[in-house]
């Protein structure tokens, strides 16, 4: 498969506490990582890099000021993934929080599943969250629930239907949570299950459970799924993740998946890198899946 790539930098972590996220895209252009990719043959057609309104840089903003920042924010890179797909290139959209997610998945207009690799649920509503930030709430948003800037971005009804989401990683949520994904029969595969049964049987199970009734799927991965010693480099760090040894060989199968509509990776945090080791992985990740 030759796809052409249309690599999207969402430089906005108007959605996390922590904000220095945004500048995850330019550290990857610093470190040449796509640069890299187009010597291995990866056809990258374009590098187009995405800022909020108002960065953020650590400025101490009240969440609640930041919601139209993510709300336009969402609008414009959804655009951009659409313009994308016009244009016959595959999208890669690299956070960035993962607030964005709700940006990204709502250019889509063909039903599809998706995949939420990541060591948390991001599936609380206003009602439910302890700490008020976006980032925890976009997978409830996407499935039509919480506040509506982001549940409801530009369609009246939920961009996902809740048979076709799967969870998979996840070891640190809340009970307001989980109840809300048992209350709509959302697949979790949560860490222990990772742990007992492994990626190789749980990824292809969660492709097959996602796709029900529907053609196409997308991924949506966020690095604080991974082990903390190979990706210090995250917005909220979770002991006991997944190791990278397991997934990459996984992620193969992507690159040649006409069903997959786009990739996602979130919440990458250069100030927190350690010897480039994030940046090195958010590569070889890539080196996965573009090929
Ligand atoms: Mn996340």
């Amino acid at each position: 498969m030759n796809r052409q790539y249309h690599v999207i930098g969402a430089c906005s972590c108007w959605g996390a506490q922590v904000r220095a996220c945004e500048r995850g895209p330019e550290d990857l252009v610093e470190g040449q990582v796509f640069e890299r990719l187009q010597r291995q043959g990866v056809s990258i057609r374009e590098v187009e890099m995405l800022f909020p309104d108002k960065l953020a840089r650590n400025e101490e903003v009240p969440l609640a000021q930041s919601l139209p920042l993510i709300r336009d924010f969402n609008l414009r890179l959804m655009k951009t993934v659409r313009k994308a797909v016009q244009n016959g290139s595959f999208p890669v959209v690299l956070g960035g929080d993962h607030s964005i997610a709700v940006g990204t998945w709502n250019a889509f207009d063909v039903p599809f599943g998706l995949l939420w690799i990541d060591a948390h649920l991001d599936s609380h509503t206003e009602k439910t969250t302890p700490s008020g930030a976006y980032h925890g709430m976009p997978a409830a948003a996407l499935l039509g629930h919480g506040i509506p800037e982001m549940a409801h971005l530009v369609k009246k009804h939920p961009v996902l239907k809740p048979q076709n989401l799967a969870f998979i990683g996840a070891r640190s949520f809340e009970k307001g949570e989980t109840e809300l994904l048992s209350k709509l029969n959302v697949k979790v595969y949560f860490m222990d299950e990772v742990h007992e049964r492994g990626l190789k049987e749980i990824i292809p199970e969660a492709i097959a459970h996602v796709m029900r009734g529907v053609s196409h799927y997308g991924v949506s991965l966020d690095l604080d799924v991974f082990n903390v010693e190979e990706a210090p480099g995250v917005g909220s760090p979770e002991e006991g993740g997944i190791r990278k040894g397991e997934l990459l060989p996984l992620l193969s199968q992507l690159s040649k998946d006409p069903r997959l509509l786009a990739f996602e990776l979130l919440e990458f945090n250069p100030e927190r890198d350690i010897d480039h080791k994030t940046r090195e992985l958010v590569f070889e990740i890539l080196q996965k899946v573009m090929k």
